[in-house]
Parts: C-alpha cells; sequence; structure tokens
C-alpha cells in the first residue's frame, strides 16, 4: 500500500474542526460554498488513498464467524498457530457487547450462531469456560437453544471435531455434481457463492471426518443430557415437509451408497474444484469457499504441501487484515475493482479533470483486470462471448454484472492515451452484459436466470441466499450505464426499464438487494430511469422523491437500519449515515431537486459530519452480501458515495450535462 499526501496532516489544519456545527458552517460561508470546501477534502483523502498500482481497497468488514472458521481450519489442519491465534483473538474479544453476544452488524442483535463460533475460536485461544465473558456468552447460547439452534454451518463446523454428530445434520451428496444442468437442484441451479461452497462442503459431509475435540463444549447445549437436534417435522403435504422427507432418503442413502460411485463423484467434485481454483490460489475471491475447498481437497489425500494446497493456504493469508493493536481481521472478499470503479466516479463527479493522473492510473488498472475468458455463467448463456469485470484482485470465473456496469461508467469519465483500447474493452463488458439479461428482463449480480425456487428449499440451505435472481439496484446500474452508452431506447433497456417500474413498492421505493436497503435501491434507480430519459415529472420518480423526502431524518441526514429486511415493508429509520444520506441524494439530485430543502439539508449533513482530514465516520453496515443474513461494512462507501453526492450538487451531475 503507498501513501501518497494524505489531506490530514497540517495542509487542511484546523478548519473543519468548525464546522462540525453543519448549519453555522453552511450559514457562516454559504451551503454551496461548504459542499464546495467538503468537496475539495474529500478528494485530498480520496487521492490519498490511491495504490501506486491505481487502485483504491477499503476493509470490507464482516462478522467474527470469518474469524472464527479461519482459527477452526487452521486446527483442524493441525496449522493454527499461537500468533495467528491471539492475533484473531483480540479481535473477536474486541468485538463482543456487554451482554455477552456477538452480532452480525454494528448495533444489531446478538447472533446465536456468530456467538457460538466466536465463543469456540475463543476456547482455542486459551479463555476459560469460567472467564466471565465467557460465561456471558454461554449462558445466552444456551437460553436461546445452544448448539441445536445453530445454522447448518455452524453445525458442520462443530460436526469436525465431534462436538456434533453428523449424522443430525441434513445431507447433501457428491451426487449432486452429476446431475445435468437441465434438472432441479443441479449445482448451476445454485448461486455461484453457494456452489462454489457447496461443491466443497458435498465431500465434506460425504466423508464425515472426526479430528478430536481440543475442548468438550457441554455448556453450549440447552439440555446438556440430550444434544440432539430439536427441530420438529413439518406437514407431509408442505415443501418443507416433502424436502424433510428427502432428507430422511439421504441420510438412508448415505449409509448404503455405492462406494464406486461416490468416488468418482468425490473424483469429479475435486477436479470441478481445482479447474475453479484461482491464479492466486483462491477461489471465486471469497474467503468460506476457500476455506472448504481446502478442506475438501485434504480430505481426498492432498498433501497440504502439493501446490494447489500450499497456494489455497498463502491465499487465506491474503484475507487477513493487521489492525494498529495487533488485531487480526479476516475479510470475507476484497473489493478493488468495486471501489476503484466508484472512486473513479466521485473523483470525475468532483471536477477532477478526465486526464488527472489518478485516473487514468486507475482506469489502466481496470482495464488489466478485464475479464478475457468464460466463466461459470457461460453454463446459461453458451456462445456468449466473455467480457466485464470482477469485484476483486482475482475472480476469473465470475465476473458481475455489477462490477462490469459501473467500470464502464467509470472508464468513460477518463481521458486514456489508448482509446482504442477502452472502446474494445467497454464494447465487450456492453456485449457481455446486454447478453447477460435475464428473460424477465432485468439484471441479476452474477448470472442469467438464475431463479430455482428449489435451492431455497433444502434443509441444508438455511442461511442466507443461495439462489441469484435479477435485482433493482444491479438492474438500474445496467440501465444507467446503457443509457450513457447511447442505448437508452434499444428495446433491451426498454424491458429493464419496464421491469424496474413494475418493481417499484407501493410507498415509491426499491428493494435494494446488494446495499442497505431501500435507500440503496431508490438511490440507484431514479438515476437510472432519468439517465434513460424518464421525465422528471414522471409518477414513478414523484413518487420516489416523496417517499425519500418522508424517511429524511431530523438532522438532515438518512439512515436505514438493517432491520428492514425483517420488517417488511415498514423502513426502520437508523441513525444518519454517510453513504445513505449520499445515496438518497443522488436520487433527489437526480430527480431534480437541487434547490429543494430535502437537498440542502442532505449536503448540510455531509459537509457538517465530515471529519478533518476530509474522511466520514460510519460504524454502522451499509453494505449487504445476503439480506439480514450476511451484511458488509465497506470502509469507503462512506468516502466515495459523499463524495459523488457533493461533487454532483456543486458541478451538476454528469447527464444533466450532456442534456445541456
Ligand atoms: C459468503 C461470503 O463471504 C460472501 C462474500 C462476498 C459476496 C457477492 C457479490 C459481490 C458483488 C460482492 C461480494 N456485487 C454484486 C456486490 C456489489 C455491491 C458474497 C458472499 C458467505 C457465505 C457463503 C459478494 Br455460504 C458464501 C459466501
Amino acid at each position: 500500500m503507498t501513501a501518497t499526501t494524505d489531506g490530514s496532516a497540517g495542509a487542511m489544519g484546523p478548519r473543519a474542526a468548525a464546522a462540525s456545527d453543519t448549519t453555522d458552517t453552511a450559514l457562516a460561508i454559504g451551503l454551496e460554498e461548504a459542499a464546495k470546501r467538503a468537496a475539495e477534502r474529500s478528494v485530498e483523502h480520496l487521492l490519498g488513498r490511491q495504490d501506486a498500482a491505481g487502485w483504491w481497497k477499503g476493509d470490507l468488514e464482516t462478522n467474527v464467524t470469518m474469524d472464527a472458521e479461519d482459527l477452526l481450519l487452521r486446527q483442524f489442519l493441525g496449522i493454527r498457530d499461537a500468533g495467528t491465534t491471539s492475533a484473531a483473538a483480540l479481535f473477536i474479544r474486541g468485538e463482543q457487547r456487554e451482554d455477552g453476544t456477538w452480532a452480525t452488524f454494528y448495533g444489531g442483535p446478538g447472533e446465536l450462531s456468530a456467538t457460538i463460533e466466536a465463543y469456540v475460536a475463543l476456547r482455542l485461544a486459551g479463555d476459560l469456560p469460567e472467564d466471565p465473558h465467557m460465561a456471558r456468552a454461554s449462558a445466552w447460547i444456551r437460553d436461546q437453544g445452544g448448539i441445536a439452534a445453530a445454522r447448518v454451518f455452524t453445525r458442520i463446523w462443530l460436526a469436525l471435531f465431534g462436538w456434533w454428530k453428523w449424522d443430525d445434520l441434513p445431507e447433501l451428496p457428491p451426487e449432486l455434481i452429476f446431475l445435468p444442468k437441465w434438472f432441479p437442484l443441479n449445482i448451476y441451479d445454485f448461486g455461484c457463492w453457494a456452489r462454489q461452497t457447496i461443491v466443497p462442503l458435498t465431500v465434506v459431509s460425504a466423508k464425515r471426518p472426526v479430528r478430536p475435540a481440543p475442548f468438550p463444549l457441554d455448556e453450549l447445549h440447552a439440555d446438556p443430557a440430550r444434544p440432539g437436534p430439536a427441530k420438529p417435522s413439518a406437514p407431509m403435504a408442505s415443501w418443507d415437509g416433502v424436502f424433510q422427507r428427502i432428507d430422511k432418503a439421504l441420510h438412508v442413502y448415505h449409509k448404503v451408497a455405492p462406494r464406486r460411485l461416490r468416488k468418482v463423484a468425490m473424483n469429479v467434485a475435486a477436479r470441478w474444484i481445482v479447474e475453479r481454483q484461482e491464479n492466486d490460489g483462491c477461489w471465486g475471491g471469497i474467503q468460506p469457499p476457500a476455506v472448504y475447498s481446502v478442506i475438501a481437497l485434504h480430505l481426498l489425500g492432498y498433501d497440504l504441501e502439493h501446490p494447489v494446497m500450499r497456494a489455497g493456504l498463502e491465499s487465506l493469508d491474503r484475507f487477513a487484515v493487521w489492525r494498529e493493536d495487533g488485531a487480526r481481521m479476516i475479510e470475507a472478499c476484497q473489493s478493488p475493482v468495486w471501489d476503484t470503479c466508484l472512486a473513479t466516479i466521485a473523483l470525475a463527479d468532483a471536477g477532477l479533470p478526465a486526464d488527472h493522473p489518478a485516473l487514468v492510473k486507475a482506469a489502466d488498472w481496470m482495464l488489466g483486470e478485464e475479464i478475457v475468458k468464460p466463466g461459470d455463467w457461460a453454463v446459461r448463456r453458451p456462445g456468449l462471448p466473455p467480457g466485464g469485470w470482477a469485484f476483486e484482485f482475482h475472480n476469473d470465473n465470475y465476473p458481475d454484472i455489477d462490477d462490469t456496469a459501473e467500470v464502464i461508467l467509470a472508464l468513460r469519465r477518463v481521458k486514456h492515451p489508448d482509446p482504442a483500447g477502452v472502446e474494445a474493452a467497454i464494447a465487450r463488458g456492453a456485449r457481455w452484459t446486454v447478453g447477460m439479461q435475464s428473460k424477465n428482463g432485468a439484471w441479476a449480480a452474477f448470472d442469467a436466470d438464475n431463479t430455482s425456487p428449489f435451492p431455497n428449499r433444502l434443509p441444508f440451505c438455511d442461511f442466507g441466499e443461495v439462489i441469484d435472481p435479477p435485482s433493482a439496484d444491479v438492474t438500474a446500474h445496467v440501465v444507467e450505464m446503457l443509457a450513457h452508452e447511447g442505448w437508452a431506447q434499444h428495446p433491451r433497456t426498454r424491458r429493464g426499464v419496464e421491469w424496474l417500474l413494475a418493481e417499484q413498492e407501493p410507498n415509491g421505493a426499491w428493494f435494494g438487494r446488494w446495499g442497505v436497503n431501500y435507500v440503496y435501491g431508490t438511490g440507484s434507480v431514479v438515476p437510472a430511469l432519468t439517465a434513460a430519459g424518464l421525465p422528471r415529472s414522471h409518477p414513478a420518480i414523484r413518487r420516489a422523491v416523496a417517499w425519500l423526502e418522508s424517511v429524511q431524518n431530523e438532522d438532515g441526514g438518512w439512515g436505514e437500519d438493517l432491520r428492514s429486511y425483517k420488517e417488511q415493508p415498514r423502513v426502520v429509520q437508523g441513525a444518519s449515515t454517510a453513504s445513505q444520506t449520499a445515496w438518497a441524494l443522488l436520487a433527489l439530485l437526480a430527480a431534480g431537486g437541487r434547490e429543494s430543502k430535502a437537498v440542502e439539508r442532505g449536503i448540510a449533513w455531509l459537509a457538517g459530519t465530515q471529519r478533518t482530514d476530509g474522511s466520514w465516520d460510519e460504524p454502522y453496515f451499509t453494505g449487504t452480501g445476503f439480506p439480514w443474513d450476511f451484511s458488509i461494512n465497506y470502509h469507503l462507501y462512506r468516502q466515495v458515495f459523499p463524495l459523488t453526492a457533493l461533487g454532483r450538487y456543486v458541478n451538476g451531475e454528469p447527464s444533466l450535462s450532456r442534456e445541456g
């Protein structure tokens, strides 16, 4: 990592301290001047965080299950060392709350599976059951039903050490890999993140390995005398009932499965896994598939010294972020492409010249990240030529439509010395994007038509999203990109627009699949609709504006609590955050609300909450991996989105200037 000039040092001085009182500053120097200064400070901050290679990358913070599972993996393989363990434990302990629990997002409720996994990790690190912080955790775990009530993934981790019985887990046989791509529940019916996780887990759960437990865990059972499953059976006539019977049958099959068939299935799975290992040794750029792939290959006889295993284990180390206090945090994945395209757009919106060296460098780096070969997406779109971008440093098998749309929008903002090269990369990416449109006219993150109802029904899949259906936020980004490419009237784009209009909620908002939540969805869709040429007077846009104004906080900002994923359709307003305030402003500005009270109060909130060094603070999680179950705090969201909003407030928005 390079640090060029960091705006925080002397240069800007203590002036911004005065900016802590929103209205005073805005009144004293005028809102426009305050916005301009805030944008300038933010530009300096962002420029100072660019890597010498041209990319930006903020920490991608999720929850302690990442850290706990990393330690459990090392324990399982016999490679856990004291330094890693104590640094991980330092991080995990620091995340525990007063009541003994761990949450999966800042300010969230205690979460049983995360609390169990964190507890076990701290036990590995030497913390004792009778230590006050541990006793508080185990009492709460028992009160919530104990291990029996935890999710499947958690109980698999415990089964690896004999703390849970393999027979008391749902079955997912490795013969799954034989199902043809047209058959229900074949692996391509799962979203790519679930597919990459499930294929190695079928091997692990067929092998049912048990390594010696380093300590007992009796204190985590609600009823230590009967540590078994607690789930009542569902009626035969329901989907749940049907899948429970299938699971029972699969348990029988586990005992009678022909050994030869099973062996072939596991070898096919192993080949499938090895073929998808990335150049840097990881799988799909995300941590969970890497962890399970290493375990599965190990169980199939791959020695830890085998090149595949060495590269895999080394890639796991690269998910670690070392903090100043010595704590080690595991990232679920890394977001350099996403952060870089968003930072490029923000800096361009803030008025940086298109040929600014930082932007050229960013464009250069993004061009080098282009995906040039087919991946798993080609199963549903055979013959579609490759193109586009993935989210991470290394994920050639899984480019995503969201990154591709935003990278194209970013590249268009840069004057690059090789315009023909840029043009060709954009053409490939746009063609790929158009080809990935789902049958319903909308776009998902990684696949086309990944909408099977069956994966979610499996008892095995009790956590998170396991399919990848189209969403409003991704569709909006694609529509915005296609409109900027001059294809607003193309039938493909029109179908996307029609789908978006049909998806609007009765209250005027759009659901946010990959960001929290309705503020993200609405903040993505409104700029796309106006870019596609909808008049600002269009009823859909007026309803969206009215909804955003109705949920603005007293302090002028916007803040949507993650509970809005649970308590639909009621939006739970929370503390204002920089990224969500920016998303609301992007919609209101696109809708022509520059002179409105709502926009002025929002801009004043951003200017007033900026720190001296040009950055914003944001403990709240505003990114979504899986609605409610898996939340993300993207550490760069708090910088890039406010800068985009301030830049568009000061300089007008890109589509606006084209309309002249
Ligand atoms: C996970 C898991 O850790 C994980 C990690 C990252 C993602 C998906 C999509 C994108 C790209 C980025 C990250 N964009 C569409 C988002 C843009 C904002 C998903 C999952 C956890 C549990 C399991 C992710 Br099971 C599997 C993976």
